[in-house]
């Protein structure tokens, strides 16, 4: 085992108050294509692009085609030694807050029980009409998917660009992240705000905080730890 992940993992050890943000790279081993990079390419569309509200004004088959193959990726993967790991880091460590950017639930389903999901749930609906949220699990809902009390057109339950992240969800993040001990930040491009922002925060704060992603990223500069590595292979090693 390499020298930061022992160290990071001995202070991991002793710290109370953790904050965890993730990105897309944490779920990228359980099948979840990333949104960036070479391989964030799907049908010749970049998907950033795709979650946008433009492009559902513009064309909301084509976005209801890609979420619902997004969906359909989701319910057949399952959460990988690095969810697994993160898991047991809020067991151990009950003041652990976990911060997601993902829609996919995956740290729900590895055993996590309190998860900020700040960019919103793919497994959720929200009527472009009447507002309303409804859970709804199965995977391909069509192209053309109506609200069943007012007829309004559906759309994913997720924060597009643009759009304003739930205000108490982030209120509990920064505040989180003001008061932590550590905070790691796993498989995230760190290029989409606010969410980019709670790592400096943290650092500013006093806390320790640490990067584990395959390349480095606009935030690895002001990093105690930049460890480069599959988040499934180097989480299991810093939460044993
Ligand atoms: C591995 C790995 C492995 C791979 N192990 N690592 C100029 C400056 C600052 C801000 C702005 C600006 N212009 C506009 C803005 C605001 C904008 C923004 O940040 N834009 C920037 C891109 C410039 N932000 C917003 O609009 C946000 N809202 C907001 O600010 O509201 C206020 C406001 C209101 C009105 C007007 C203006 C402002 C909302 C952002 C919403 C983002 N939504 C999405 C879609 C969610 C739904 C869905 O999932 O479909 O969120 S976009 C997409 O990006 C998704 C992700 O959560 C998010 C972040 O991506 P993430 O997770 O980092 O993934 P990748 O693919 O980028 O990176 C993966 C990483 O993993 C890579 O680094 C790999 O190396 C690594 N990796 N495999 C470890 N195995
Ligand atoms: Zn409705």
């Amino acid at each position: 085992m390499n020298e930061s992940i022992l160290a990071l993992r001995e202070e991991l050890a002793q710290a109370q108050r953790i904050c965890v943000m993730t990105g897309a790279g944490i779920s990228a081993e359980s099948g979840i294509p990333t949104f960036r990079g070479s391989s964030g390419l799907w049908r010749n569309h970049n998907p950033a692009e795709l979650a946008t509200r433009e492009a559902f004004t513009r064309n909301p088959a084509l976005v209801w085609e890609f979420y619902n193959w997004r969906r359909t990726l989701i319910a057949a993967a399952r959460p990988n030694p690095g969810h697994e790991a993160l898991a047991r880091l809020e067991a151990r460590t009950p003041q652990t807050t976990l911060m997601t950017q993902n829609v996919d639930g995956l740290h729900r389903l590895a055993g996590n029980t309190s998860v900020l999901q700040l960019h919103g749930n793919i497994w959720e609906t929200r009527c472009t009409g009447c507002g309303r949220v409804q859970e709804q699990r199965t995977p391909d809902l069509g192209s053309n998917p109506r609200c069943e009390k007012c007829g309004a057109a559906l759309r994913p339950n997720v924060v597009w660009f643009g759009e304003s992240l739930n205000e108490e969800l982030l209120g509990k993040a920064f505040a989180a992240a003001s008061t932590c001990e550590i905070m790691l930040t796993i498989g995230t491009s760190a290029v989409v705000q606010p969410a980019a922002s709670l790592a400096g925060t943290a650092k500013r704060a006093g806390a320790v905080v640490a990067e584990i992603n395959l390349e480095r990223t606009p935030n690895s500069l002001f990093m105690d730890y930049v460890i480069l590595g599959k988040a499934g292979e180097i989480l299991p090693q810093l939460v044993p």
